[in-house]
């Protein structure tokens, strides 16, 4: 018997909202990011209740599903620790091989890439730029604007995520702002 549904999610392509059954959200805060910037000092010394960004996310299937996909809409707020702009964690697959794509919906950024032998590159984002994100690769998107930076990601619900060695070694450059602009800058 075939038959026609309404959808059952709906994304606000302006605001970057998500809305529907089971969508769920993380908010992650200055006080969660212990040594992810580079001046930890400051990064302390700020108010640590600052939401720097929230994932709104709707997962399908259970995590680590094989042939599953994942969907999330991705705020940074406007900000700075020091002169290093709020940013994600950033992380590798768990399994390194799985790939993502990321898309800008509004606000300016970068999203840094590091290959396995810590070579980086980063990738301007504007609204409607698209990014592919290939396997092995550590990924982190960064907001240089003084507005929001809300992105689109898609990826594989076996994909996994990889922390404790950008937590340990950081990215091998990091984009800070010299004179106003945002500039890639090798550790
Ligand atoms: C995107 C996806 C998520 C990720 C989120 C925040 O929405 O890549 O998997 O969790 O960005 O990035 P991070 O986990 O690196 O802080
Ligand atoms: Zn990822």
């Amino acid at each position: 018997m075939s038959y026609i549904t309404e959808p059952e999610h709906f994304f606000n392509g302006q605001k970057g909202s998500l809305r529907g059954n089971n969508v769920g959200s993380k908010k992650t805060y200055l006080k969660d990011l212990d040594g992810f910037f580079g001046d930890e000092k400051v990064r302390d010394s700020m108010n640590q209740d600052t939401l720097v960004y929230e994932v709104q996310y709707y997962f399908p299937v259970e995590d680590g599903r094989e042939g599953g996909l994942f969907f999330g809409i991705t705020t940074i707020n406007p900000g700075k620790v020091g002169d290093e702009y709020f940013m994600t964690k950033g992380h590798y697959h768990e399994k390194r091989d799985r790939g993502e794509y990321y898309w800008c919906i509004t606000g300016e950024g970068m999203l840094i890439l590091m290959d396995g032998e810590r070579n980086c590159r980063a990738e301007k984002m504007s609204p409607e730029s698209l990014h592919y994100i290939p396997g092995y690769t550590a990924h982190r998107v960064v907001n240089t604007g003084a507005a929001p930076l809300v992105f689109g990601a898609c990826w594989p619900a076996d994909a996994g995520h990889n922390y404790g060695e950008i937590k340990m070694r950081g990215f091998s450059a990091r984009v800070l702002d010299k004179d106003h602009e945002p500039m890639l800058i090798d550790e």
